[in-house]
């Protein structure tokens, strides 16, 4: 089955923080592909790539960078899918420059802006997984099954006195 979610990577760096939303993807059993795709040092192949994404078959586009995050603002601006976008964590400013730049979009070109970091990763795949189940039970099923497991994780912890 052709992929139905893209992670695209604005650097090979960013891999460490986004193989987490690629691994939790891979629990609800949706099919994905992944790019390093530099806005900043490769727009033509951004623009190319973006570009067919829809026609492609392609549902939802996660875009995570780091420092002045043009990522996730250029795929919107490209392409009409939903873009959901992750800052990654710098040492000058914590990320901040990455969320303000992601989160900061005019009015009319909409990047759904995460956590920074792994939580932010994380997420992403979940909400991408919410936007598929809408048109898909079995996504729709493993992301119940997935909540389900989640709360009893913490329903059931033990006493931390205890642990
Ligand atoms: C951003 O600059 C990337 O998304 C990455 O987070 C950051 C640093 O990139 P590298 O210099 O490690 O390639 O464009």
């Amino acid at each position: 089955m052709s992929a139905r979610v893209a992670i695209i990577l604005g650097s090979q760096s960013d891999w460490d923080t986004m193989q987490h939303a690629s691994s939790t993807l891979d629990v609800f059993g949706i099919e994905h592909e992944v790019r390093v795709i530099s806005a900043h040092r490769a727009p033509a192949k951004l623009h190319e790539y973006c570009g067919s994404a829809r026609e492609r078959g392609l549902k939802v586009i996660i875009a995570a960078a780091g420092l002045a995050a043009a990522l996730p603002g250029a795929c919107a601006a490209i392409t009409p899918l939903p873009v959901l976008g992750v800052p990654m964590y710098s040492k000058a400013t914590g990320g901040m420059d990455a969320l303000l730049s992601m989160s900061q979009m005019p009015g009319g070109v909409p990047v759904g802006t995460l956590a920074i970091g792994k939580p932010g990763a994380v997420n992403a795949a979940v909400l991408a997984a919410s936007i598929l189940a809408l048109g898909d039970e079995t996504v729709a099923a493993a992301l119940d099954d997935f909540r389900r497991r989640q709360t009893e994780a913490v329903v059931n912890l033990p006493d931390p006195r205890e642990a």
